[in-house]
């Protein structure tokens, strides 16, 4: 699949995409209700070359879902790599080994499996929603979420309704959201009319018990 798209004007020039350190380049903005996210902006450097790589190689699925009792499809294309599974790229596996060697999460919340979405125009979309965590159980938990083609706007909310904090993500740029964020806030990544470009967001994920 080839998608038009705005490079990061930091890229080297066809250099392998690298992790940079987390630690003080990370910045917390802490929320109500013990919930937390930490940004770590262009926590990868070269990441177009990843985006383009990602673009071709996985195997994307366009997911279906019923609404208002009719099957239509998710506004975006997933694909979801388990615990064992070989990432699609070996610069996946580090950022998760980084993430939990910076996040030191006790063994059952470690980051575990890697889901990935692909935002093709601004048509495609996710909607509210807490992930599963913050439905099924009483516990803090985190969701690392790596972005990499153009920045699309992650909005976060309380499930209280109070302000809605935006923040733009792509080019290698790291969010985490953790405490108790996916119980008592609600993400989004909601459509728009603006000419943005393709994007794809990388989801560490610990298992979480049914
Ligand atoms: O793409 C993103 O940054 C958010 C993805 C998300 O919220 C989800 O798949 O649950």
């Amino acid at each position: 699949m080839t998608l038009a798209f705005q490079p990061s004007l930091f890229d080297e020039s066809g250099a392998e995409p690298r992790l940079q350190p987390l630690d003080s380049a990370v910045r917390r903005i802490t929320l109500d209700h013990g919930a937390w996210v930490d940004l770590r902006p262009a926590w990868m450097l070269n990441s177009d070359v990843l985006f383009e790589r990602l673009a071709q190689r996985v195997p994307w699925k366009a997911d279906k879902r019923e609404m208002y009792e009719r099957i239509v499809d998710v506004p975006r294309l997933v694909s979801w790599f388990g615990p064992e599974a070989l990432l699609p790229d070996p610069v996946l596996s580090r950022a998760k080994g980084d993430l939990n060697r910076y996040y030191r999460p006790r063994r059952e919340q470690g980051f575990a499996t890697a889901g990935l979405c692909f935002y093709r125009t601004g048509d495609d979309s996710v909607a509210w929603h807490g992930d599963r965590v913050g439905r099924t159980i009483d516990r803090d938990t985190m969701v690392a979420i790596l972005s990499v083609g153009e920045p699309r706007i992650l909005s976060l909310r309380s499930r209280e309704r109070g302000q809605t904090r935006r923040f733009p993500l792509g080019h290698g740029d790291l969010i985490v959201m953790g405490g108790s964020c996916q119980r008592t806030h609600e993400h989004a990544v909601l459509k728009t009319k603006k000419a943005v470009g393709p994007r794809i967001s990388v989801q560490f994920r610990p298992i979480w018990p049914e």
